[in-house]
């Protein structure tokens, strides 16, 4: 898969694509990563990349052509390998979801157009954006933390990338329910906190009974929507059910 990243920062990038448990996600012959700074698309004397908005108000526009310069670029680029689609970062775009990296990670990849300031000019959007992204309800500085966040979630969906294979099948086994709490040594602490018992009685069909009660109370109590979302999809049985029905 190749994805392709246009934005003004891209130092913003480099450590999380070089550090970390992501690093070999990015590896030759994996995610290939590609950084196009928009500011060598800028337009003359200065590399200008934007200007202030037609009707006033607080902030800057990037500017279409240097846009469309880079995004041709990419697309240049990018004739070798199936279409893919551009992809921009907005407080205003639908919010991502794990449903939405696992079409990516399926896909030949995408061009992730990063703004900064007040945003893109809306003739651009229109003539060119497939999807508008945001991560959540919170104001942030512009799209590169955002695209960085897809990147990461797309890279520990590469085979090979996360040490353990059953850490997959623990996502799709838990599917739509938060994790339930996890224990390690020492059993007891000094203050007197043990582990939960049946996590060592070696009873493997208890252990996973216990865990994914846990998980059910725990995304019942904090995220509602998460559950009703779970159960739509049918992933609860009639054992998650019962369980349900009988917590206190
Ligand atoms: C005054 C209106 N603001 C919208 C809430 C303007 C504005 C603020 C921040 C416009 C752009 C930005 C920069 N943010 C992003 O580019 C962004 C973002 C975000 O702020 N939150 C969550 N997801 C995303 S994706 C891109």
């Amino acid at each position: 898969m190749r994805i392709d990243v246009i934005t003004l920062f891209p130092e913003l990038f480099s450590a999380h694509l070089v550090h970390g448990v992501t690093r070999r996600a990015f590896e030759p012959g994996r995610v290939d990563v590609h950084l196009w700074p928009l500011r060598d698309f800028g337009d003359p004397p200065h590399a200008r990349v934007d200007d202030r908005p037609y009707g006033g108000g607080p902030g800057m526009v990037l500017l279409v052509e240097p846009l469309e310069r880079a995004l041709a670029a990419v697309r240049a680029a990018r004739a070798e390998a199936a279409p893919a689609p551009l992809v921009s970062f907005s407080p205003a775009g639908a919010l991502l979801r794990q449903a939405t990296v696992a079409q990516f990670a399926a896909g030949p990849g995408a061009i992730l157009l990063c703004a900064r300031y007040e945003g893109v000019d809306q003739r651009f959007v229109d003539t060119h954006v497939d999807l508008e992204l945001s991560i959540g309800d919170y104001v942030l500085s512009g799209g590169e933390l955002p695209a960085l966040v897809l990147l990461d979630a797309l890279a520990r969906l590469q085979p090979g990338v996360l040490g353990d294979a059953r850490s997959h099948q623990q996502d799709s086994f838990s599917a739509g329910l938060l994790d339930c709490p996890h224990f390690s040594r020492p059993e007891r602490l000094a203050g007197g906190a043990a582990v939960p018992q049946v996590l060592l009685s070696g009873n493997h069909a208890a252990i996973d009974a216990w865990r994914r009660e846990q998980s059910l109370a725990l995304t019942a109590d904090r995220r509602p929507d998460l559950l009703a979302g779970a159960r739509a999809e049918g992933l609860l049985d009639a054992t998650d059910e019962a369980y349900l029905a009988r917590r206190p």
